[in-house]
């Protein structure tokens, strides 16, 4: 009996570690890559201030209400789905720390060019070409008056859509007017762009294609239509 202890006491730490990593659901994402990794596109200082302390800001104040809320133990889909019906620190810091994490990982310092396989397929079947997408997206994302964040999103058919958002409002919420599972966002809050591109949102919009990592978006696209069937 007494050979064992130390086998049950390695059990049993293994076993409670788990399960207070279990209650923190959500973690604050590294990078995938340096502050001036996208400066085609997002000036270092920008990314810096946006990444440290914008996202950080939303994720702190998001875990603080989930932990004053006991909300902490559903999904951000659960979260999101009944979106009204929660503190509305959830929609706006839960929004904003969700957000984030989508548009850090779909960009890359080896991104760019155009989507392939099923993606090119399924952009061509909703928009007629990858252009005409370019252009509604860019539209959507020029259009969205104040802050807030363009989308291409999946529907619960398996379609493609792109719409606009206010705030840090997103497609999976229960407030947003078209629903659906997010696969490529845009922020077009002016601190995503101020400090390099001032005024000019456009610039910034039409910049946004050279980074972008189709091969996530892709990943997240098939993710979400096998989920919608
Ligand atoms: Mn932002």
């Amino acid at each position: 009996m007494r050979t064992k202890l130390p086998f049950l006491i390695a059990i049993f730490f293994t076993t409670f570690s788990y399960s207070l990593k279990g209650q923190k659901n959500f973690v604050f994402p590294e990078l995938p890559y340096s502050y001036d990794a996208l400066e085609v596109f997002i000036d270092k200082t920008t990314m810096e201030i946006h990444y440290s302390r914008h996202h950080k800001a939303y994720y702190n104040n998001f875990v603080k209400t989930l932990d004053e809320s006991g909300l902490g133990n559903k999904s951000i889909e659960e979260l999101f789905a009944n979106v009204s019906k929660h503190p509305v620190s959830i929609r706006n810091n839960g929004g904003g720390y969700y957000n984030h994490n989508l548009f850090w990982e779909i960009m890359s310092p080896v991104g760019g060019g155009i989507p392939k396989g099923e993606l090119l397929k399924a952009i061509e079947k909703a928009f007629l070409s990858f252009e005409e997408f370019t252009n509604k997206f860019e539209n959507a994302a020029k259009g969205q008056f104040g802050s807030g964040w363009a989308w291409l999103a999946v529907d619960k058919e398996g379609n493609l859509f792109v719409s606009s958002t206010p705030n840090q409002d997103n497609p999976l919420m229960d407030v947003a007017e078209k629903r659906g599972t997010p696969i490529l966002g845009l922020d077009v809050w002016e601190h995503a762009y101020y400090l390099h591109y001032q005024n000019k949102r456009a610039d910034y919009v039409s910049n946004f294609w050279k980074v972008v990592n189709w091969k996530t978006v892709e990943e997240k696209y098939l993710n979400a239509v096998s989920k919608s069937k």
